[in-house]
């Protein structure tokens, strides 16, 4: 049986940064994202009995070495609650702007957990969904719902996963400000991992963003847009401050994200309601009102060019194609 599913990206408000347990991804600290819906991953999975190997395609490509082995995590769970043997035959779409250089493991490692153990046959729940897409990568735990989602850190394997919080209807959008498609020097594995082990300033980070989750939700509950972008802003640059104090040292930014930061700092100071993020490279990405968005692009886009500045809405979570 071959399924298929697509699963949207999604970007985080409060940061996940850090893990206490890398072989299940259990988290040191609770997150929230937004599920948007310009970036997503169609990926077609079915077991087949005649292969001898799995072989995964990405846009067509057959991948080998890390990338496949990535996928294989999320096979051998599958086979295991399934009791199915057979080698996979996994098809993924990422429908990324070539040019975005952002990263998809969120939407393709979500959409490879819904087609896979759909293919197996396993009815799982969205908290189950959440689990097992949880075990490929981190954020790929918060795409299984749309909206504004919040990742449980929870206690073990079991209670840590995704919980929807609101979905987001409110006059909600995000803007992509593309400014490097380089390979990132430190992955986010990696960069949280030396984190956590070296800078003096993670300990801080976790018990910080504890109170953040709390207020942002309580944001979120009121539509209180103007708290929830200020505890964004508040979450990324906390979380890019741990990396500088690392062993050894690194940052994500660049001094293009440094102008493009500033640019919303006076785009705000203007009035338009705008707040920025990022992540685990260059690009900025900027919380705003939807209703504010095309002219807050026009602004981004004099300073950055047209095809560096991309508009998203409020994205849906997991969905079977076919
Ligand atoms: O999305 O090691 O999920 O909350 O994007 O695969 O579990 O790729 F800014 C960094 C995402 C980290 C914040 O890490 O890591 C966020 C980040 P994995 P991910």
């Amino acid at each position: 049986m071959k399924k298929t599913v697509r699963a949207h990206t999604n970007i985080a408000l409060i940061k996940y940064w850090g893990k206490r347990d890398e072989e299940l991804i259990l988290p040191m600290n609770s997150s929230l994202s937004l599920t948007l819906d310009a970036f997503y991953t169609d990926t077609s999975v079915r077991f087949d009995e005649t292969k001898t190997e799995d072989e995964f395609y990405l846009n067509d490509v057959q991948q080998t070495g890390s990338s496949l082995k990535k996928v294989q995590v999320i096979l051998d769970l599958v086979r295991q609650q399934s009791g199915i043997s057979h080698k996979a035959v996994v098809e993924s779409q990422n429908h990324v702007p070539t040019a975005a250089g952002l990263a998809s493991s969120a939407s393709g490692m979500a959409a490879l957990a819904g087609a896979a153990s759909a293919a197996a046959g396993l009815e799982l729940s969205r908290k189950d969904l959440s689990r097992l897409a949880r075990r490929g990568s981190g954020s790929a735990s918060r795409s299984v719902y749309g909206g504004f989602v919040e990742w449980q850190k929870g206690t073990n394997d079991l209670d840590s996963h995704a919980v929807p919080v609101d979905d987001a209807d409110w006059d909600i959008g995000m803007l992509f400000i593309l400014l490097n498609k380089k390979e990132k020097a430190v992955s986010s594995r990696e960069g949280m991992k030396r984190t956590v082990e070296t800078s003096p300033f993670y300990p801080s980070w976790v018990e910080s963003t504890e109170q953040d989750l709390i207020q942002m939700k309580d944001a979120i509950q009121n539509r209180d847009f103007d708290t929830l972008g200020k505890l964004t802003e508040r979450s990324a640059l906390k979380m890019h401050a741990t990396t500088l104090g690392a062993v050894e040292p690194f940052t994500y930014w660049e001094p293009d994200s440094l102008v493009a930061m500033e640019l919303v700092r006076t785009l705000r100071s203007e009035g338009f309601h705008c707040y920025f993020t990022m992540d685990a490279g260059p690009n900025v990405k900027v919380l705003c009102r939807m209703s504010e968005a095309k002219e807050l692009q026009r602004h981004l886009a004099s300073r950055f060019g047209e095809d560096h500045v991309l508009l998203s809405g409020i994205g849906e979570g997991l969905k079977e194609l076919s």
